[in-house]
């Protein structure tokens, strides 16, 4: 039974720092977790990756070989990633693991918004699969801020086209903030309220407006409270992450 965990999140939100406590997280309790990078561009990363992206597409040689610069490499090698699936879904299948955790690129843009992420997500075989957005805690500094991401999230949920979960990444950072950002999540009313009192006016009917309509839809961003430097609520993400890949299972 291989769970797919596809962590995915703003650059720089610490989805590489929770793929390695939730690679901790999953041995301590006696499941048999593996780790797969596919980042072709991180340079140090806080685990060994068990599978590594980097082992088949190497940016300097791709800078070297076409004349690119950095970005332009970057781009090039997050489009090669769908050609390496079989590759990878062998290395996959020989690990067998209870858990998937997959890190991807940090510039989500180039893994969620183009074909080849969207391919390797779909077309990965796995028993059940599962996408966890980290909401950078530090940048959800007001209610339209929380709604702009939580814009990102739902733009990925369309295109990766799994279940979901949103999970608030470095509460140990916004510990005075913590008790709103989880009202708005929890509550369109108390986002609502929230949002009256902002003073740019036009930016709080539009973020109105868009919070909802991601309601409606079924987007309303449920969240679960994480810190990787305390670990406080990572046991809730671990909970919210068996609930999804369970229902996946049934459905
Ligand atoms: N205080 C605090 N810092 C964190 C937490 N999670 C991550 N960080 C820090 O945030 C920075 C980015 O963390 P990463 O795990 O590399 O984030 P990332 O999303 O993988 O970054 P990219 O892949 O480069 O986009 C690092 O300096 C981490 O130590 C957290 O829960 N609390
Ligand atoms: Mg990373």
């Amino acid at each position: 039974m291989v769970n797919a965990i596809f962590i995915t999140g703003t650059a720089g939100s610490g989805k590489s720092l929770l793929t390695s406590r939730l690679l901790q997280w999953y041995r301590d309790n006696g499941a048999y977790p593996a780790t797969l990078n596919l980042d072709p561009g991180v340079v140090s990363l806080p685990y060994e990756p068990d599978i590594d992206v980097r082992n088949y597409i190497d940016i300097s040689t791709l800078m070297e070989s076409y004349g690119l610069g950095p970005n332009g490499a970057l781009v090039m090698a997050s489009d090669m990633i769908a050609t390496k699936l079989d590759e990878i879904q062998q290395e996959v299948d020989e690990a067998n693991p209870d858990y998937l955790i997959v890190d991807t690129p940090g510039q989500i843009e180039l893994f969620a918004f183009r074909a080849s992420g969207q391919y390797f997500v779909s077309n990965l075989h796995a028993d059940s699969k599962a996408t966890l957005f980290a909401f950078d805690g530090t940048l959800v500094s007001s209610p339209i801020n929380f709604v702009a991401i939580s814009l990102l999230s739902s733009s990925v949920r369309l295109r990766l086209k799994t279940a979901q979960i949103n999970v608030l990444t470095k509460r140990d950072l916004v510990i005075d903030k913590l008790k709103d950002i989880m009202d708005w999540a929890a509550s369109a009313h108390a986002l609502e309220s929230a949002l009256n009192n902002e003073k740019e006016t036009e930016y709080s009917l539009l973020s109105k407006d868009l919070s909802r309509s991601m309601t409606k839809a079924g987007f309303a961003p449920g969240m679960v409270a994480m810190s990787s430097v305390t670990m406080n609520g990572l046991v809730n993400v671990a909970a919210a992450l068996a609930r999804t890949l369970n229902q996946g299972e049934d459905g």
